[in-house]
C-alpha cells in the first residue's frame, strides 16, 4: 500500500489503462494528472527528504500524520508534495471503470445515496480554488464529509482518509474545461466502491 511506503518515493503504475475511466474521465486528463502532475509531486518529496535521513525511514502516511514534528523548512515541502503523493495514489486507486454497485455502509450513514452525493457536490463546488473534498472518519468512526484546500490530508488533523475527490483544475479541464460540476457528475461513476468499502473495513 503506497502509504507504508518510504524514501525514495517512486511512481505506481496506474491500477488500470488511461482510457479505462472513459468516457466519464478521458484519457489525455489520465496521462497528464498521473505520469506529470503526480510524478512533479514525487520528485520534490524526494528532493525535499534527500538532505534529511533521520525522516527517511518514515512512512508516507506517519510523516503526513506526525507533520508538525518535522524541522519547519521540511514541513511546507511534505505537507505539499508528500500530501500531493499521498492524495493522488488515493485518487487513482480509488476509481474503477464504471460501474460498481454504490456501497450500502456509505449509504445508511448519509441517508441514502442521493444525499451523500449531493453533500460530497456541495463541499466541492463550495471549495474555493484548489483543493480536495474528502470522505473521512473521525475518532468516534463516524463518517464525514470535509473540503481541504491545496494538498494538506485529513492525516494531519486526525482524521482517516477513507474517499479523496480532486478538484483542482488539472484533474477536469481538458475535457469539462471551467465545469467543475459536471466533473464531479462525472466521477461519481467511476468509484471504486469495492477499494471504499475495503478502507472502511480497515479503519475500524
Ligand atoms: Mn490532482
Amino acid at each position: 500500500m503506497f502509504s507504508k511506503e518510504t524514501y525514495p518515493f517512486r511512481l505506481p503504475e496506474l491500477p488500470y489503462a488511461y482510457h479505462a475511466l472513459e468516457p466519464f474521465i478521458d484519457q489525455r486528463t489520465m496521462y497528464f494528472h498521473h505520469d506529470k502532475h503526480l510524478k512533479t509531486y514525487i520528485d520534490n518529496l524526494n528532493k525535499a527528504l534527500e538532505a534529511y535521513p533521520e525522516y527517511q525511514t518514515r512512512t508516507l502516511e506517519e510523516l503526513l500524520t506526525r507533520l508538525p514534528e518535522l524541522p519547519e523548512e521540511l514541513r511546507t515541502p511534505v505537507r505539499n508534495n508528500g500530501g500531493g503523493v499521498y492524495n493522488h495514489e488515493m485518487y487513482f486507486h480509488l476509481m474503477a471503470p464504471a460501474g460498481q454497485p454504490f456501497s450500502t455502509e456509505v449509504a445508511e450513514a448519509f441517508g441514502g445515496e442521493d444525499n451523500w452525493k449531493r453533500q460530497m457536490k456541495a463541499a466541492a463546488l463550495g471549495q474555493f480554488g484548489s483543493g480536495f473534498v474528502w470522505l473521512v472518519r473521525d475518532t468516534t468512526g463516524a463518517m464525514k464529509i470535509i473540503a481541504l484546500p491545496n494538498q494538506d490530508n485529513p492525516l494531519t488533523i486526525g482524521l482517516q482518509p477513507i474517499l479523496p475527490l480532486d478538484v483542482w483544475e488539472h484533474a477536469y479541464y481538458l475535457k469539462h474545461q471551467n465545469l467543475r460540476s459536471d466533473y464531479i457528475d462525472d466521477w461519481f461513476h467511476v468509484i471504486n466502491w469495492n477499494a471504499v468499502e475495503q478502507r472502511l473495513n480497515d479503519t475500524l
